[in-house]
């Protein structure tokens, strides 16, 4: 089964998903130990392995993961640098809602010829920015502006091109830290207007923020920084989505 195919899965029976978002910068070992225990109790939906700007080797580390979990491995990178032939697949993301051709076009197609040399599995993902009340990591690395949070229709029209061009995945983002995650109107909306998956990260860093981006329709949730901070939180992070599953089944 491809990782598509495995989302599509989970996403027919309602199940919504967690992402675990590991920066392999950001994972000593003292907190790869750490990562590792938690994992033997508690598994993620999926993991996203990637960042704005990464220097260590996204490769051996992705390979160090695949060790500790049986869920998808999958990249999420800031650039062309972060390909990595161990992953089980790659969002191949184009930033729709900026106008830097480099992030529209230019990076993929530098990617795109080593991709099908490794043959790993591309998702076409169209990356939304969403302003988050603080200028991100992402937002300062892709020379784009957001969307302003309040123009839901904008954030819409950008959704509705990215399926109409074809794209599989939706990312709604906010940007790593974000002060303020993507807001539930934006995200309602957006999964009103549009048939493929739908993914909401940034900010989401308590369970009742990631039980509402959950509740307003996201099918994946991305965790990084809260995380990152405490990696225990995963359990109670994974309780809320799997509730969200749930409630969503009731109603
Ligand atoms: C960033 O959406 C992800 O690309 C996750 O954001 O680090 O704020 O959880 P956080």
């Amino acid at each position: 089964m491809s990782v598509y195919q495995y989302i599509e899965k989970k996403r027919g029976i309602g199940e919504k998903m967690l992402a675990l978002l590991l920066d392999p910068d950001s994972y000593n070992e003292v907190r790869f130990e750490q990562l590792a225990e938690v994992l033997k109790r508690t598994m993620p939906s999926l993991v996203f392995v990637g960042g704005s700007l990464v220097t260590a080797d996204t490769a051996l580390f992705v390979e160090r993961v695949k060790l500790l979990v049986d869920v998808p491995v999958v990249l999420f990178p800031g650039n062309v640098s972060q390909l990595a032939p161990s992953a089980d697949a790659v969002l191949f993301i184009s930033l729709i809602s900026g106008r830097n051709p480099e992030f529209l076009i230019g990076q993929q197609v530098v990617a795109a010829p080593a991709i099908r040399r490794i043959g790993i599995e591309a998702i076409s993902t169209g990356y939304m920015l969403i302003d988050g009340g603080r200028t991100t990591s992402v937002q300062y690395m892709s020379n784009s502006l957001p969307i302003p949070s309040d123009k839901v229709d904008i954030a819409v029209a950008t959704a509705l091109a990215g399926e109409i061009l074809g794209m599989k995945l939706l990312y709604l983002e906010a940007g790593s830290g974000a002060l303020n995650p993507v807001p539930h109107r934006v995200i309602a909306s957006v999964v009103n207007e549009v048939s493929i998956p739908v993914i909401v990260g940034g900010g989401l860093n308590t369970s009742e923020k990631i039980s509402a981006a959950c509740n307003a329709g996201a099918d994946i949730v991305v965790v990084g920084n809260a995380l990152e901070k405490d990696i225990a939180m995963l359990e109670e992070f994974s309780r809320a989505v799997a509730s969200c599953s749930r409630q969503q089944s009731v109603d």
